[in-house]
């Protein structure tokens, strides 16, 4: 594997100087201050390399611009609505600049109006730290009696929504306004989080488009940007909804094994693949992470590791994002499951035969506390996160000891 680090550009807290520290071989960062739907030029993509190149002190970096995260796929085109014909023509143009650079691999999802969604961004756990969680029965809180979405209250079970009442009335104003941040707290990378008349508007946007439809008009996306990605060589890798399940009453359409299975198959070509997140993924207690692995191996082209603790069984069931080798993802298996693929590839001699990887997410430990990093996003947790991998993936490659000896 391939290990990188996850870099906002240049307000990061995290310095270029921090990630070579911490060991990382490239990075993952994306053009953050371009509205969605527009074209990526190639001079912003080379100032953002640039800056990757080179540490505070002017001298060389040694790691480069690996991984794109994300291209985002703009809500006209989630919609096709409005100028999404245009924005999918730039998406193009986009796919072409960047290949042009150098860059193979690019992460999008498909996620319609919000991206991840927690509802407690500094969660305590045992030792003290903290981590972001998601719980069920806030979340149905902030649906039908903050956000006041009708209908909301059949979405969820009647235990959950006796307990969501029972939350919402112990919430102050300042409670209540604090929930709804967290919830709405919009795309990594930018400061803005929504408005509650923002996410009603969205969510009335949507209120026409089904699942079925949702999936059409993705697989109308990848139609005409795929044939692009391959003919670039660049790989485009679908992240999974965070967290794997309709929120909103939105559909979320790219939740499970079977969800991927009929959209990679359906566009088949190896420039269409999967960003294996297992802290997405891992959300659900029936989606089985090295079984994913294993299934859609060759179309792996990029790994979020993370590990989340659910609260029970509930397929829609609240978690908390765990340390990386804690939680109920069995790390070591599937990072086992990662290296029998990437053996695979070599012996077939496929030149992405190392797949990036990054520790993603991390638990505020240390001075990362009061920080204010990105949500999930703190240097010393994240660095402590990548260390406990490193550590696996070395003894489960060691020549003597490990998987292949
Ligand atoms: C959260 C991230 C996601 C991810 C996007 C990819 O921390 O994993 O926001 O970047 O969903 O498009």
């Amino acid at each position: 594997m391939r290990q990188t680090w996850r870099w906002f550009g240049p307000a990061d807290l995290a310095s270029i100087d921090d990630i070579v520290q911490a060991g990382a071989e490239g990075v993952v960062t994306a053009l953050h201050h371009v509205p969605n739907g527009v074209v990526w030029s190639a001079e912003e993509i080379g100032k953002r390399q640039q800056q990757v190149s080179v540490r505070t002190d002017g001298a060389p970096s040694g790691i480069a611009w690996d991984v794109i995260e994300s291209l985002p796929v703009s809500e006209d085109i989630k919609k096709q609505k409005g100028d999404w014909r245009e924005h999918v023509a730039n998406y193009k143009q986009s796919l072409r600049h960047v290949a042009a650079a150098g860059l193979r691999v690019v992460c999008y999802n498909f996620m319609p109006v919000l991206d991840w969604t927690r509802t407690d961004l500094r969660y305590q756990v045992a030792h003290g730290g903290t981590c972001m969680r998601f719980d069920i029965n806030d979340f149905a809180a902030f649906d039908i009696h903050i956000l006041q979405r009708p209908g909301a209250s059949e979405d969820f079970s009647p235990e959950v929504v006796e307990e969501a009442a029972r939350r919402f009335a112990g919430l102050d104003e300042s409670a209540q306004r604090q929930l709804a941040r967290n919830v709405t707290m919009g795309l990594p990378g930018s400061t803005e989080s929504m408005t509650l008349d923002d996410v009603r508007a969205h969510l009335a946007e949507y209120g026409h488009i089904s699942a079925d439809q949702l999936r059409e008009h993705f697989l109308d996306f990848l139609s005409e940007v795929v044939p692009v990605a391959e003919e670039v060589g660049v790989r485009l890798c679908c992240h999974p909804d965070d967290p794997p399940f309709s929120l909103l009453g939105l559909p979320r359409i790219m939740s499970t094994a079977a969800d991927y299975r009929q959209v990679l198959d359906t566009v088949d070509s190896p420039a269409n693949g999967m960003t294996l997140c297992s802290g997405s993924f891992g959300a659900r207690p029936d989606n089985d992470l090295p079984a994913i692995m294993e299934e859609f191996g060759p179309k792996v082209h990029f790994l979020h590791l993370r590990n989340v603790k659910r609260d029970g069984t509930a397929i829609a069931g609240s978690f908390f994002e765990a340390e990386h080798l804690g939680g109920d993802t069995d790390m070591v298996a599937l990072i086992a499951a990662v290296l029998k693929e990437e053996a695979r590839r070599k012996r077939e001699g496929r030149e992405d035969a190392q797949i990036p990887m990054r520790p993603d997410h991390g638990q505020d430990i240390l001075d990362d506390l009061g920080r204010r990093a990105q949500p999930g996003y703190p240097t010393i947790g994240r660095l402590k996160g990548l260390a406990e991998l490193r550590g696996v993936m070395k003894a489960l490659e060691h020549r003597e000891y490990g998987l292949h000896a």
